[in-house]
Parts: structure tokens; C-alpha cells; sequence
């Protein structure tokens, strides 16, 4: 039998999320490896020492353990729908943004009492809410002028981004439904049904190390 690429993924992170959709679109099987993260195997430690997920370990022994990049690897052999059609430049712009400062915003804003010892779990941070909006107030314009990041079709910028939204809109689900991000909303409430997400979000069993524990 051929060796595999291997994945080691956790269903809920946005990073894990948009690598899985970007080796589904691409069609490019693998072996997926769900993880806790606060109990990773010593394979994916193996693989990449950052420890985070996504990780893939090609069939070729490369890794690549950025979500980004593993989309762009998975793309590179095959982008039936074009999500690599835009400038790239542009879609980098915003891209980038989503990882930092927006995901370190979400952070702070979800998990207050991690870094706040006088709050309790499940308090959240308005500094921090209200710094994320900056950035949703950006994409809201951008909706408000065409149906998606990049125009009139979906690209990776969309497939990138959306998950990371769709974490902070589940944060406070009430204050979130209230209408200050009309086409933000319209827009996720798209990428939420379409196949290519909701086919990823299957779940999957644990992966079982084979390195026997100390
Ligand atoms: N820059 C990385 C970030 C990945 C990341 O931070 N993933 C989180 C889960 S959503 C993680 O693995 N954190 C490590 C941990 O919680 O131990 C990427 O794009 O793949």
C-alpha cells in the first residue's frame, strides 16, 4: 500500500477547519488523525514540535504545519472552483489580518478570565469585542459592495476568513444577532450550509497513539 498524507486535526479550530476544506476541494485523500489538544500524540509532537493543528505530513515526508499554507499546498494541485483566481496580493491583505490581531482579539474578548483573575468564566472582554469589530466593520464594507470578499465569487480569501467569524459570531449568539453586520451576517449564514464546510465538520473518531507512554 502507498504511504498516505496524514492529518492530524481537531474538528472545532478555524485553522483545522479551512485546511479541511482546502484538501477536500482539492480532492487530495488522506488519513485523518483527530487530536485533543490538551492531550496531543506524540506522532503529531513527532511531526512538528509547534504543536499546533492543523499538521500535515505528507506522502512524502515533507510537513507542513500552517493552515494557510497547507491550503495553498492543496490548491496548488487542484482549484475546481477558482478560489485562487483573485489577486493574490489582495486576498493576502486580508488574510492576514484574521490571524493577527483578529483571532488574538477573539481570544481575549472569548476567554476574559484566562487572562483577568477578578472574572469568572464565560465573562467576556468588550475591549477586546470592540477591537474585532474594527476589523468585521472592514469586511462589512466590503460585503456591503459585492456578495463576497473578492468579488462575485467565492475565493480563498472567503474560505480563509469565514471560519474565524463564525467562532466569534457563537461567542455571545444574542448581542452578535443584533443588526450591526447585515451582509457579515448574510455572508456567513451562506458559508455555514455550503457542502464543502459542512461535509468537513463530520466528526471523526480519536486518533490512538501507537508510541506506547512512558
Ligand atoms: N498559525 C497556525 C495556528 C494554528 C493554531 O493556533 N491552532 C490551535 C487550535 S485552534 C492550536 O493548535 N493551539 C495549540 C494548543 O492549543 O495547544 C496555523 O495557521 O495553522
Amino acid at each position: 500500500m502507498s504511504a498516505q498524507h496524514i492529518l492530524y486535526s481537531f474538528r472545532r479550530c478555524p485553522y483545522a477547519m479551512r485546511a479541511r476544506m482546502g484538501l477536500k476541494i482539492a480532492d487530495i485523500d488522506y488519513e485523518h488523525r483527530e487530536v485533543l489538544l490538551r492531550d496531543k500524540p506524540t506522532e503529531m509532537l513527532q511531526a512538528s514540535p509547534k504543536a499546533t493543528v492543523p499538521i500535515i505530513v505528507r506522502s512524502d515526508g515533507k510537513v507542513i504545519d500552517e493552515s494557510f499554507d497547507i491550503m495553498l499546498w492543496a490548491l496548488g494541485h487542484n482549484d475546481p472552483e477558482d478560489w485562487l483566481a483573485p489577486d493574490m496580493g489582495a486576498m493576502l491583505g486580508l488574510i492576514k489580518t484574521i490571524e493577527e490581531p483578529f483571532a488574538q482579539h477573539q481570544f481575549r474578548y472569548k476567554y476574559a478570565s484566562f487572562f483577568d483573575d477578578s472574572l469568572k468564566r464565560g465573562d467576556v472582554n468588550i475591549e477586546h469585542r470592540d477591537a474585532a469589530c474594527i476589523i468585521l466593520g472592514d469586511y462589512e464594507n466590503i460585503l456591503a459592495a459585492s456578495p463576497y470578499l473578492m468579488g462575485d465569487a467565492p475565493s480563498l480569501a472567503d474560505y480563509a476568513i469565514f471560519p474565524f467569524i463564525r467562532q466569534f459570531a457563537a461567542v455571545e449568539k444574542k448581542w452578535w444577532d443584533k443588526p450591526q453586520f447585515p451582509h457579515l451576517h448574510k455572508w456567513l449564514a451562506y458559508f455555514l450550509e455550503v457542502e464543502i464546510f459542512t461535509s468537513v465538520m463530520e466528526k471523526y473518531p480519536l486518533f490512538e497513539s501507537q508510541v506506547p507512554t512512558a
